[in-house]
């Protein structure tokens, strides 16, 4: 049984990845609230996975799971990418950063609107080794938000092959079948068990 402790300080991305990486057996420490969150000043999602994922092993000293997403779309050249969380400006809300997107795609026709979400978690261990992978998910971008659930850009966010709805949508059982997020973790639990 392996144990990880969460660098994420996303309540819903830390509910997101508990779900899937307890289904595959794997057991979930909460990050400890002392411990300072880190910089993401990397330039890709890898570096700042990394960054978050070494910086817990260091205060912790058990092995420390982090992600990082972005939003990588096509009509933007791949923006708003590892900028994603901070895409209106440092402490935007969700609803400031999806106004934000929506508006720069106002004139996108929506053949033209095609994006993906990418994640890359990043496993770091007391003994300075790392294991990084990725998930993606293609789809478009909505012209309006809808669906209540999920967070982040998920009420515009339509994966292809969903019959046109939002990740916000979809039930968490749902998204969590599809999800970046979660093909990110089985191409995680993949690799580990063939180290
Ligand atoms: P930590 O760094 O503490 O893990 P964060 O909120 O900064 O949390 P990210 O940098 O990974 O997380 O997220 C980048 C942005 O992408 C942020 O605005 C999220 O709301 C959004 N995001 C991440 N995962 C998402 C998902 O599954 N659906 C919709 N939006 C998502």
């Amino acid at each position: 049984m392996r144990t990880f402790v969460l660098a994420t300080a996303n309540p819903h991305k830390a509910v997101e990845l508990r779900a899937v990486l307890e289904g595959l057996g794997v057991t979930v420490l909460a990050r400890p609230r002392d411990v300072a969150e880190v910089d993401e000043t990397s330039d890709t999602l890898e570096g700042n996975a990394l960054l978050k994922a070494r910086a817990l092993v260091e205060a912790t000293g058990v092995a420390a799971l982090a992600d990082d997403t972005g939003l990588f779309v096509d009509a933007l050249e791949g923006r708003p990418g590892v900028r994603s969380a901070r895409y209106a400006g440092e402490g935007a809300s969700d609803a400031d950063n999806v106004e934000l997107l929506l508006s720069e795609l106002v004139n996108v026709h929506l053949d033209e609107r095609g994006a993906r979400f990418v994640t890359v978690i990043a496993v770091a261990y007391p003994d300075g080794s790392s294991t990084v992978v990725r998930g993606e998910l293609e789809g478009v971008i909505d012209h309006h938000p809808r669906g209540s659930h999920g967070f982040g850009y998920d009420p515009v966010f339509v994966p292809r092959g969903s019959g046109g709805r939002t990740l916000a949508q979809m039930d968490p059982e749902e998204k969590n079948t599809i999800s970046h997020r979660s093909r990110a973790v089985r191409n995680l639990v993949a690799a580990l068990s063939n180290s």
